[in-house]
């Protein structure tokens, strides 16, 4: 029978490509061609090498989530002798420093969140899984029992074997040298002399896929790092305890304090570091090796070990376990993996050649996972799992630059293991992308977080000067000290500001861009959840959603012209996303064409809003902005100051006022215009520059979701409380429509609003939430995270859900948290939150919190 799917040409052999042929396999396709330069015993790649640690922990779900499928896929992986590919030895993080410790407990949070068994144990019990152990320096440790050891090669050969069986081919001893593109698609492969030809291709080529990129025009960010591993010679307590040559039955080991780790390794240990200088690796000068040269010590992502850069890590080494005093190193290689800009791994399809994947800086850990989630993108269009933390068109142009990959990625090298905030900006490089307010903004003390490589202000330190006129009912209590970081009690003054008098926030960092030609609203209106063939004027706040009815992302559509449509978007995936449907209309129907232009840069942003926004627009422009002149989502064309606006009345902090537009020429100017009505007018309107944090905070009083965290493309809308934005009358089809109606009828759990019942009480995002005996299951306490509510909890394994979003909010004096939880939970249900190993007692309470009629809006 002839084989019906398209012909994917995957490129590597390493553990991400030989499972992604096997999981398209499983998805009945099987016209698969994996094509590896190495020998395929031992390709030479990082998998070759990788000493298999797998730790779960992670702040992401999805990334979470891939570790659990790695895990359950080797395990299942039996060889010839009859046993699985992953030794299920548990992994153990110790602490030696108390801000460690509490790190643990946020870690352990994560875990829990995302249905992972974790434990916060004390030192007595770190010595004894691991013995070697010094027992005083140890003040506890996070176990997740279920971690291990991947014994990565051995599944990678079985399921190149299963692959094989199913009808995939492997090419081994085969260099692809170009790759073919065919008015905008990839059509082959190229290996030297032959010509393979291709209707997708694959690149799984790990540390070397800047090299594949480049053949087609597609920028891949990930630096090739070196990192330290060594051996030790033979451990007398070890001896005769483990299998050789690789056996292991301690936990694998964390000292992040560090930046080490380490395995069990037959009688031997085995050391991992992250604390020599980054080791940035030249692929034009890296050596190649004929196949024939490859064995299990000499391969290409294999370089000499420098033992002067493992000095003080040996030290460290046998501070920790003491008897490895008794022993030297015996031998270590310095080997290269990926790192990218933000840590995260790169998957998905380029911006700008169709049919070319890529699936690259993936660890061992997350391989089969994301591999899984790849064969689903390529076979379906769409994965069960949220790709977009990791999606390969997520950076901004500017972000992709070799200097900054280069930049960042070695920052982020350095600072694997580190204790770091969820706020925390990196250190560089800054003042990479400044709004034209940023002078302005610098004058008045903002202090600056950064986005997409845009400085954006946090708050204000100049509002300090107003925190002795904040009402009492305003002031939030004291923070814990975790959570005060990236904090100020001036984001109070702020809220307060913006509720009750007017402020101007910079919105330029907002990704918009511009959809234009004969076939823009036809392109928009087959894509998103309401009506995009309305006449100019009108803004609509809309969802993409993917053929399953899983939402892609939130977006605002403001029609400028019949020709011209404003996309106010999430980041650049939607960009991409955008861009790829307008060229395939375009190409599909020439006279429908639209082209998809990025605006972000040379434009930007504030919107100004509070009850006197109108007030303060009313003393620079004569335009009609009275109700009637512009009513709640509409947009027109102003002018204010002499300057050229475009308006829009919509307001993401739920107050009256607009977000204006202008190009970047003019943005220092519209910022002046705007603030001289302070000192001009002859009123006071209190205005006031505010800062993200009190955007954060007002936004989630208002109940407007963030994409992303809120929601991603594993909920449909309902579930997310978006079914407003699904609009009945549209009676046009629209990407997901068909799967909506089962999607929600099936849903079990829903975005969910909480508050938190003690004033004191915060959460910053991703906090296991549990549900009360009353509503579900048996209690089954732990020592460490037991109630300190008096309530009973439910369970204390995964929990019942998660933090998505979380803040102070001040006019209602208590946190808000929004958190995915079962959708049978009523408001006036009570929860706990677990906050650094403590439970926080929370309420289900009615959304939105804040102006539910919409009367500050719509006014
Ligand atoms: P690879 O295994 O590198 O496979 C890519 C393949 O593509 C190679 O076989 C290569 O030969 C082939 N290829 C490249 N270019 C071409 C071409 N032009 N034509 C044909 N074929 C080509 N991860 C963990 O999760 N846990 C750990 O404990 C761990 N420890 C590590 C320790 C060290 C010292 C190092 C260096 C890495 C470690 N990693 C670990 C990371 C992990 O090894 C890698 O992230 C992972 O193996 C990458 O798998 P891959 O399939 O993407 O890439
Ligand atoms: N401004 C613009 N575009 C954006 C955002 C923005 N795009 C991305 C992101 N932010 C989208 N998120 C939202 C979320 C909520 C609203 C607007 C953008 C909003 N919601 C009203 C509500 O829920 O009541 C919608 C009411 C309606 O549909 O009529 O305003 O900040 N330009």
């Amino acid at each position: 029978m002839p084989n019906a799917s398209p012909r994917v040409v995957i490129i590597g052999a390493g553990i991400v490509g030989a499972n992604l042929a096997d999981e398209l396999a499983q998805l009945g396709w099987t016209n698969t061609l994996v094509v590896e330069q190495g020998p395929l015993v031992i390709p030479g790649g990082s998998t070759s090498h990788a000493p298999g640690l797998v730790f779960s922990s992670n702040p992401s779900k999805s990334m979470t989530e891939f570790a659990q499928y790695t895990i359950e896929k080797l395990t299942s992986l039996t060889g010839p002798d009859g046993r699985g590919s992953f030794l299920p030895v548990g992994g153990l993080e110790v602490a030696t420093t108390e801000e460690r410790l509490q790190d643990l407990h946020r870690r352990a949070g994560w875990n829990r969140s995302y249905g992972v068994e974790a434990h916060a144990i004390d030192a007595d019990e770190c010595a004894k899984l691991f013995p070697m152990l010094d027992r005083d320096m140890v003040l506890g440790g996070l176990l997740t029992p279920g971690d291990g050891l991947a014994l990565a090669a051995k599944g990678t050969q079985l399921v190149i074997d299963r692959a094989r069986a199913a009808g995939v081919e492997f090419r081994d001893r085969t260099t692809v040298t170009d790759i073919e593109t065919t008015g905008g698609r990839v059509s082959a492969v190229i290996a030297g002399e032959d010509r393979i030809p291709a209707d997708i291709v694959v690149s799984c080529a790990g540390f070397w896929g800047p090299k594949i990129g480049e053949m087609v025009g597609t920028t891949i960010p990930l630096l090739p790092l070196g990192h330290q591993f060594a051996w030790t010679t033979e451990v007398p307590s070890l001896v005769g305890k483990n299998e050789l040559p690789a056996g292991a039955q301690a936990p694998i080991l964390r000292y992040q304090d560090k930046d080490l780790y380490f395995r069990e390794w037959g009688e031997r240990i085995g050391i991992g570091s992250y604390a020599h200088r980054p080791m940035p690796v030249d692929l034009d000068t890296l050596r190649t090796y004929s196949p024939e040269e490859i064995t299990e010590e000499v391969m290409p992502s294999s370089l000499d070990f420098t033992p002067e850069d493992f000095v003080r890590e040996w030290e460290a080494s046998q501070e920790l376990l003491p008897e490895l005093a008794q022993t030297q190193v015996q031998r270590g290689f310095n080997g290269i993996f990926s790192f990218t800009p933000d840590g995260g791994s790169l998957v998905g399809q380029s911006r700008e050649v169709d049919g070319f994947f890529v699936a690259e800086a993936v660890w061992v850990t997350h391989g089969a996972g994301i591999a899984k989630a790849v064969a689903e993108l390529i076979a379906l269009g769409r994965s069960n799992t949220d790709l977009s933390g990791i999606d390969l068109n997520r950076f901004e142009d500017a972000l992709t630059t070799p200097e900054y990959v280069s930049e960042t990625s070695q920052q982020n090298f350095v600072e694997i293991y580190d204790v770091i905030h969820p706020l925390q900006p990196r250190v560089s490089p800054r003042d990479l992308r400044l709004s034209p307010f940023n002078e302005q903004q610098k004058a008045l003390g903002a202090f600056f977080l950064e986005t997409n490589g845009w400085e954006r202000p946090h708050w204000y330190e100049a509002n300090a000067a107003l925190l002795n006129e904040l009402p009492e009912e305003w002031k939030a209590p004291p923070r814990d000290e975790w959570a005060d970081r990236f904090h100020s009690p001036i984001a109070a003054v702020e809220a307060w500001k913006t509720r009750t008098n007017v402020a101007m926030y910079d919105m330029t960092a907002l990704k918009r861009f511009e959809v234009k030609g004969p076939g823009a609203g036809e392109l928009l209106h087959g894509l998103t959840t309401s009506s995009m063939l309305r006449k100019p004027g009108a803004v609509s706040y809309t969802l993409l959603l993917d053929e399953a009815g899983g939402i892609t992302s939130d977006i605002t559509v403001a029609i400028l012209d019949e020709e011209t449509y404003q996309v106010g978007a999430n980041s650049n995936i939607d960009f991409a996303s955008i861009t790829r449907a307008a060229k395939h209309q375009s190409a599909a129907d020439p006279s429908k064409w639209a082209t998809v232009r990025e605006t972000t840069p040379g434009t930007c942003c504030i919107g100004l809003w509070g009850p006197l926004a109108r007030e303060v627009i009313s003393e620079v422009s004569d335009d009609d902005l009275s109700n009637d002149g512009l009513k709640y989502f509409r947009t027109k064309q102003i002018t204010l100051g002499g300057i050229p606006v475009t308006a829009m009345r919509l307001s993401y902090v739920g107050e009256l006022g607009w977000e204006l537009y202008t190009s970047a020429d003019l943005g220092h100017r519209l910022w002046d215009v705007l603030w001289d009505v302070l000192w001009e007018a002859g009123r006071d309107y209190g205005l006031i520059a505010a800062g993200r944090e009190a955007f954060n905070s007002l936004r989630l009083e208002k109940g407007f979701r963030s994409f992303g965290s809120d929601m991603t493309s594993e909920h449909e809308p309902m579930q997310a409380g978006l079914g407003f934005a699904v609009k009945a009358s549209k009676t046009d089809d629209f990407r997901g429509k068909a799967a909506l109606a089962d999607r929600a009828a099936a849903a079990t759990q829903k975005l969910t609003c909480l508050t938190l019942d003690r004033r004191e009480d915060v959460v910053l995002g991703s906090e296991p939430v549990y549900l009360m005996a009353s509503s579900a299951g048996t209690a089954d306490a732990e020592v460490g995270t037991a109630s300190a509510t008096g309530r009973t909890p439910a369970s204390t394994g995964g929990a019942d859900g998660y933090v998505t979003s979380a803040a102070y909010g001040y006019s209602i004096g208590k946190s808000i948290a929004y958190a995915w939880l079962p959708n049978t939970l009523s408001v006036g249900d009570g929860v706990e939150i677990e906050y650094l190993g403590r439970r926080l007692p929370a309420t289900v309470t009615a959304e939105p919190i804040f102006d539910p009629e919409m009367t500050r809006l719509k006014g």
